[in-house]
């Protein structure tokens, strides 16, 4: 099988590295996965990939790890991609509070290993590399957040990856890397992780449906991010790696929503409708039906430092990259309700 290019994929069992995979496998793409050794299963989101494996020997997954960097040089020295999709992280922001050593571990030095591993192999003329950048590097900055925005980390996890936006710009400068920072704003999806907000909102919507009373307990109602489709979004990590010279990009919807509009919509999609009382602490969302409590505070989920408000200008992605955002924060919410429905209903 004649194969146009080679693209390596660090976190290609997470959401955005599985879902990049299967748009690279359409256009006829070599890909290199690596994944991480645990003990139990976290292959869920590529499982159907190892038929392209076995099929059309156009899937190749490798143990690796971000925090080891031997390893990394060993696996491109071996595949020579000519693309690199560094898209491994400590993702969490709430638990980069937690292990932040860890997180600039993975986040920020695990960018600078593969980066070096480039420089080590002289490969700098030969590897595109595409940086997983994020909105959180903004922090609580002037709204909307665009490429000349001021950055203003506010967690560990914010910091690494701003360690690894100037990484790649100095790389870029230095070595003549063709390295860039997407900057993406929030994008979820059905294979968002199971402990951001918008997909324990929609699980416990579907457990809702199906006559489970468990309250979700949530912290912070109130922060407001640009939620954009994930599908949407791995598209634009191509097209950057396709354009003449490299640059960085935000990308982004330019909407931006409160976790309270999420659960309302999400609750919306089953012909609930959510009543809201109290305040702080004490603030409790019912069904305004049933008058049943769905939805309490918890504490445990705020986080130290919080990032208020998160909305994009991706104006330059969309005029460079001739790219815009297909899915509207509605259709979002109601295809991950009805996915979760689903996915619970087979298995019960
Ligand atoms: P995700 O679902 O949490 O996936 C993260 C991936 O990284 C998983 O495959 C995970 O492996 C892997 N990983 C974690 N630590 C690693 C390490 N030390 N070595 C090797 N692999 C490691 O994240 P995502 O939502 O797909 O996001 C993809 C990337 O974009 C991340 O870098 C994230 O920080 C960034 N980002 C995400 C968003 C968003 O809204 N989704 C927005 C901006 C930027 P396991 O499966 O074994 O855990
Ligand atoms: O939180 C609030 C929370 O954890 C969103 C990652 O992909 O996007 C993601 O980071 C908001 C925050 O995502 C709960 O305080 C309320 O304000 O879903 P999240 P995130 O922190 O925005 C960025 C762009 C990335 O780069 C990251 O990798 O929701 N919130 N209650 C809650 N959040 C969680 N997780 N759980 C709650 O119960």
């Amino acid at each position: 099988m004649g194969f146009k290019k080679t693209a390596l994929i660090t976190g290609i069992t997470g959401q955005d590295g599985s879902i990049l995979a299967d748009f690279l496998l359409q256009k006829n793409y070599k890909i290199i996965g690596i994944k991480r050794r645990s003990s139990s299963f976290n292959t869920e989101r590529i499982n159907h990939l190892y038929n392209s494996k076995i099929l059309n020997k156009s899937y190749f997954p490798f143990y690796g790890d971000l925090t080891d960097t031997t390893n990394l040089i060993r696996i491109i020295q071996q595949t020579k991609p000519h693309e690199i999709y560094n898209l491994a992280a400590q993702s969490h922001v709430r638990t980069s509070f937690e292990t932040p050593e860890y997180t600039a571990n993975a986040d920020a030095l695990g960018t600078l290993r593969l980066l070096e591993a480039i420089r080590i192999l002289k490969l700098e003329k030969k590897i595109k590399f595409y940086q997983a950048s994020t909105s959180e590097i903004f922090g609580n900055t002037k709204i909307p957040q665009n490429e000349r925005t001021p950055f203003a980390p506010t967690s560990p996890y914010a910091i690494s990856k701003l360690f690894s936006y100037w990484t790649v710009i100095n790389y870029r400068k230095a070595y003549n890397i063709f390295a860039v920072n997407g900057i993406l704003f929030n994008h979820e999806g059905e294979r968002r992780g199971a402990t951001f907000v918008t997909r324990k909102i929609t699980r416990a919507v579907a457990n809702y449906f199906y006559g489970n009373k468990q309250i979700l307990y949530l912290g912070n109602l109130n922060a407001r991010r640009d939620w954009g489709y994930a599908n949407d979004y791995v598209k634009t990590m191509w097209l950057m790696l396709q354009q003449k010279k490299p640059s960085d990009y935000v990308i982004s919807t330019g909407v931006s929503k409160s976790v309270k509009d999420f659960v309302n919509e999400a609750y919306n999609c089953i012909g609930v409708k959510i009543i809201w009382k109290g305040k702080g602490l004490g603030e409790v969302g019912i069904d305004q039906k049933t008058k049943k409590i769905l939805i309490k505070i918890d504490k445990y989920y705020f986080r130290p430092t919080e990032v208020h408000e998160l909305r994009g200008d991706s104006s330059k992605a969309r005029k460079e990259l001739k790219w815009k955002p297909k899915t509207s924060f509605k259709m979002l919410v109601k295809s991950m309700v009805e996915k979760d429905i689903q996915k619970l209903g087979n298995s019960i």
